[in-house]
C-alpha cells in the first residue's frame, strides 16, 4: 500500500481557511486533518471538515452529467454523456448570446472560496459572452461597505493577536460555530484574564460562554455604538492624541453622539441603561490605562436594514479610544483586503466589450420573474449556477422558486449533489470537490496565502469548474488563448508578487509549503495609514455624503420591528433571525447524515413567554409565517431567545424538511442601507402551533 500526505486548504466560506493534511492510501483519501504547523489552524478542524471524506465519497455524489426528464423541481433526471451535455448547453446559449447576451446570467457564490475554482475561467467565459454581471452581495457587502467608508479597506486586527487582548467584545458573531480558531484564541485570552462580552440578541453557544451577554434587539447595533460614543465622549474616555492625528470629523461626531444618551440608546436597543454605560466605561477605561481592547465583529450585525451603518459605527470605536495602538486592539470584520490578488487578470475583465447590466444576487427572486423592459433590459433566459444553492439560501424563497420554475428559463447547475437548486436544472453537471482539484486561497480571517493540491482523482465523471468552462468555451467557439490556460497557470498569477505584502510569492513553492504569511504589520493602524480618501479613520465621510448617505454615524432602524413598523408588528409580532447552524456551512453538509443527525431537524427557539401566549409546548411542531410565506419547525422553548425573538438555525435543505420549505420562505428581498445586501435578520413573523 502506498500512503501519501497531501497539503490542502479548506475551501469553505468561513474565516478560518484551514491548512489541511489529506492522507491518501492507494488513491483513496482516508483522513483529513488540520496542519499542526500552520499557526492559525494549529492542528484543529471543525467537525464538518474532519468529515470531509464522508462528503466526498457520499453515495449521493453526482457522478455524471444529467438531463431533466421530469417537471422542474421534481428531481427526475437521466444520465447523459459529457458531449451531449456540452452540446445541449452550447446550442441553447449561442442564439441568446448572439441576440441578447445579457439574458444569460451566471449565479455563483462561495461554495468554494478558491481563486481558481471560484471566479477565474467562469468569469472569462461570461465576460467573453457579455453576459449580465452578478453583484455578489448575499453575505458581506453591507458590512464591507460600512467598514470601507470608515477604515478604507477590509483590514483589521490580526487574528494571531487576539489572545493578548484584555477585553474582547464579540459583536454579532458566534465563533464557536463559525470562526473556531478565533474562539480558541479568545479562550486563551480568557485564561490570561481577559473579559469576554457577547453582543447578540440570542444566547448563542458563544454568548453562553462569555462573561457577559448583552441581548439587544436585532438591527439596533448602530444605536448601541452611538450610545457608547456618547459615554466615551461625555466621560472623556478618549485618546485625544490618536483622534487629532489619525481621525477626521471628531467635532461633528461629538454633536451627533450627544443625541444618543444612554437612556435613548437603551430604549432603542431594548437593554438597560447600565448595560450601555458600563460597556462604554469598561471599553474606554481599559483603553485609557493602555490595555488592549479588541472587537471581533461579524456578519450577524449587518443582515438588517442598517447593516452598513452598524459596522461603520462599530468601526469608529477603536479610533476614539486609541485601541489601534496595540496589536491586540482594534477591530476585525474581515481580513480579505489584506491580500494582493490578481482578480482582473484571473477574470479577464478586459474581455468585456462593454459593461453589461448588473443583477443583484440578493434579489434573484424578483429578477428571474421580471419581464424585459427598457430599465431592466432583456428578461433572464438562461442561468448557470455554480458554487451556490440559491433555491435554499436566497431570501423570499417562494419567488426564487417560482423564478426557477419558469418553463422558458434554461438552467444549468454545476454541483456535487442534487441540491434544491439542482432539482430545477435542465442540465446538471458533476463538479469535483476540493480533494479532487487544484486551488489557491486567500482568507477572510487570517493572513496566509494558501495552496490546495488535488489529493485524489476526480470521482465518477466529475470535472473542476475551470475545466467545465474551458470545454464550454470551446463549444461556443471561443478560441482566445486565455481559455487554454491550465489551473496551474491560473494559480501562478493568483497573487501579485510585485506587491510588498506578497513579495516572494511563488506558486510552486506555495504548493509545496501549503501556506505563506503575508507581510503585514502587527498593528495595522498604530500610526494611522487608513485607506480612506483622507488617509484617516473617517468619523465624517464626504464620500458617504456624495453617495447620498448620512456622512456621520447614524441609526438606521430595521424595516420590520415593533418600533419601526407597528402596523406590521400588530400582525407579525415576533422578530426572526436564522443564523448558521454549527454543523452546516450555509446549506452545505445538510445532506451528510452524521452532521444532520447532530442538528436533528429544523428547530425554532422561542422564549417561554411567547410560547405560553400561543399555547405552544416544547417539542410541538409550529408554523412560522408572514405575508411572504411559511415554514414548519419543531419548537424549542428556551430563554436563549429573548422575549419577542424567535431563532431558526439555518440553512436547511428544503427537500429534507417535512414541508419542503426553510427559513427563507419568510425572509425578504429588502436591501441594506449600503452595499445592496440582503436583510435576512430583519424579518417579522407570527408563530402558531400546527395541529397534530
Ligand atoms: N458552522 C458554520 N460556520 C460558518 C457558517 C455556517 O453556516 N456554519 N457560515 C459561514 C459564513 S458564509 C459566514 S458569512 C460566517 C457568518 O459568521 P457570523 O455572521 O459570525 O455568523 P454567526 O457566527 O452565526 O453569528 C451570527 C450571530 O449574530 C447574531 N445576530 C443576529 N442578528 C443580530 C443583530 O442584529 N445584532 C447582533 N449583534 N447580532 C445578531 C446571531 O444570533 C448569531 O449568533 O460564518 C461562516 N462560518
Ligand atoms: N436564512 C438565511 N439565509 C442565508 C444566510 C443566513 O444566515 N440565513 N446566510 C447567507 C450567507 S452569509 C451566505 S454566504 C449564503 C451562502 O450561500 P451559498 O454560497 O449558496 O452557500 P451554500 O449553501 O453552502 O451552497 C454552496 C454550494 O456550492 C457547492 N459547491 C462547493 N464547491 C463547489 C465546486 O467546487 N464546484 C461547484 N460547481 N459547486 C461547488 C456545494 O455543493 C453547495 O451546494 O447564504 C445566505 N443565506
Ligand atoms: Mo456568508
Amino acid at each position: 500500500m502506498t500512503t501519501t500526505q497531501v497539503r490542502a486548504a479548506c475551501p469553505l466560506d468561513c474565516p478560518d481557511t484551514c491548512a489541511l493534511l489529506v492522507t491518501v492510501e492507494d488513491g483513496v483519501a482516508t483522513a483529513v486533518k488540520g496542519d499542526p504547523d500552520h499557526p492559525t489552524t494549529a492542528g484543529v478542524l471543525c467537525t464538518k471538515v474532519s468529515r470531509y471524506t464522508e462528503r466526498t465519497y457520499h453515495e449521493d455524489r453526482l457522478l455524471y452529467p444529467l438531463k431533466r426528464v421530469g417537471k422542474k423541481g421534481e428531481g427526475k433526471f437521466q444520465r447523459i454523456s459529457w458531449d451531449e451535455a456540452l452540446d445541449t448547453i452550447a446550442a441553447r446559449l449561442k442564439p441568446i448570446a448572439a441576440r441578447a447576451p445579457e439574458a444569460i446570467l451566471p449565479y455563483s457564490y462561495c461554495g468554494t472560496m478558491g481563486l481558481i475554482q471560484g471566479e477565474s475561467m467562469s468569469s472569462r467565459f461570461f465576460n467573453k459572452i457579455g453576459a449580465s454581471l452578478l453583484d455578489r452581495t448575499i453575505c458581506a457587502m453591507a458590512g464591507a461597505t460600512g467598514y470601507k467608508y470608515t477604515i478604507g479597506s477590509s483590514v483589521g486586527t490580526d487574528m494571531e493577536q487576539f489572545q493578548s487582548a484584555k477585553l474582547l467584545i464579540i459583536w454579532g458573531g458566534n465563533p464557536i460555530a463559525s470562526n473556531l480558531h478565533f474562539w480558541m484564541r479568545a479562550q486563551e485570552a480568557k485564561r490570561n484574564g481577559a473579559k469576554l462580552i457577547a453582543i447578540d440578541p440570542y444566547r448563542s453557544l458563544t454568548a453562553e460562554k462569555c462573561h457577559q451577554h448583552i441581548a439587544l434587539l436585532p438591527g439596533t447595533d448602530s444605536a448601541l455604538a452611538l450610545g457608547m460614543m456618547h459615554v466615551l465622549i461625555a466621560e472623556d474616555l478618549l485618546d485625544h492624541d490618536y483622534i487629532a492625528r489619525y481621525t477626521l470629523g471628531f467635532d461633528q461626531l461629538k454633536e451627533r453622539a450627544a443625541e444618543w444618551t444612554p437612556e435613548r440608546t437603551a430604549a432603542t436597543c431594548g437593554i438597560t441603561v447600565a448595560e450601555v454605560v458600563e460597556l462604554a466605561r469598561l471599553y474606554g477605561g481599559m483603553a485609557k490605562t493602555g490595555e488592549p481592547v479588541a472587537i471581533r465583529t461579524n456578519y450577524g450585525v449587518q443582515r438588517v436594514h442598517g447593516g452598513g451603518m452598524a459596522v461603520r459605527n462599530i468601526a469608529c470605536l477603536p479610533a476614539l479610544v486609541g485601541a489601534w495602538r496595540h496589536p491586540a486592539g482594534g477591530v476585525q470584520l474581515s481580513a480579505s483586503g489584506s491580500f494582493p490578488t490578481n482578480k482582473a487578470r484571473l477574470q479577464r475583465t478586459d474581455l468585456l466589450k462593454k459593461i453589461p447590466r448588473t443583477i443583484n444576487m440578493s434579489t434573484i427572486g424578483d429578477d428571474l420573474l421580471r419581464p424585459a423592459s427598457p430599465a431592466f433590459g432583456p428578461a433572464v433566459e438562461a442561468v448557470i449556477v455554480y458554487n451556490s444553492n440559491p433555491v435554499a439560501v436566497a431570501p423570499d424563497s417562494d419567488k426564487v422558486m417560482r423564478g426557477f420554475l419558469r418553463e422558458d428559463l434554461f438552467t444549468v447547475v454545476l454541483e456535487h449533489f442534487q441540491t434544491d437548486t439542482a432539482d430545477y436544472a435542465d442540465i446538471v453537471l458533476p463538479a469535483t470537490t476540493q480533494l479532487e482539484h487544484l486551488d489557491a486561497h486567500t482568507s477572510y480571517g487570517h493572513l496566509y496565502m494558501m495552496a490546495n493540491n488535488p489529493a485524489i482523482a476526480p470521482i465518477g465523471e466529475a470535472k473542476p469548474n475551470t475545466e467545465i468552462f474551458r470545454l464550454l468555451a470551446a463549444r461556443m467557439g471561443f478560441d482566445d488563448d486565455c481559455f487554454k490556460e491550465t489551473d496551474d497557470q491560473l494559480a501562478s498569477i493568483a497573487f501579485n508578487a510585485q506587491d510588498a505584502r506578497a513579495v516572494g510569492f511563488d506558486w510552486d513553492a506555495l504548493k509545496r509549503q501549503g501556506w505563506q504569511r503575508l507581510n503585514m504589520p502587527a498593528a495595522p493602524f498604530a500610526q494611522g495609514g487608513f485607506a480612506t480618501p483622507s488617509g484617516k479613520c473617517e468619523f465624517y465621510s464626504a464620500k458617504m455624503a456624495k453617495d447620498g448617505l448620512d456622512p456621520l454615524p447614524a441609526y438606521v432602524p430595521p424595516y420590520e420591528s415593533a418600533a419601526s413598523n407597528p402596523a406590521l408588528a400588530a400582525r407579525y409580532p415576533l422578530a426572526m433571525i436564522s443564523p448558521p447552524a454549527r454543523n452546516f456551512l450555509n446549506s452545505t453538509f445538510v445532506n451528510v447524515k452524521s452532521l444532520r443527525a447532530t442538528e436533528g431537524e429544523p428547530h425554532l427557539d422561542i422564549h417561554p413567554d411567547d410560547s405560553a401566549a400561543r399555547g405552544i409546548a416544547h417539542g410541538d411542531m409550529v408554523r412560522i409565517f408572514n405575508d411572504r410565506g411559511s415554514f414548519v419547525a419543531k419548537a424549542r422553548v428556551t430563554d436563549k431567545a429573548r422575549a419577542g425573538l424567535v431563532v431558526g438555525l439555518s440553512v436547511w435543505w428544503k427537500k429534507l424538511a417535512t414541508d419542503g420549505k426553510n427559513a427563507n420562505e419568510v425572509t425578504s428581498q429588502q436591501l441594506t442601507d449600503m452595499g445592496r445586501a440582503p436583510t435576512f435578520y430583519d424579518t417579522l413573523v407570527q408563530v402558531e402551533r400546527v395541529a397534530a
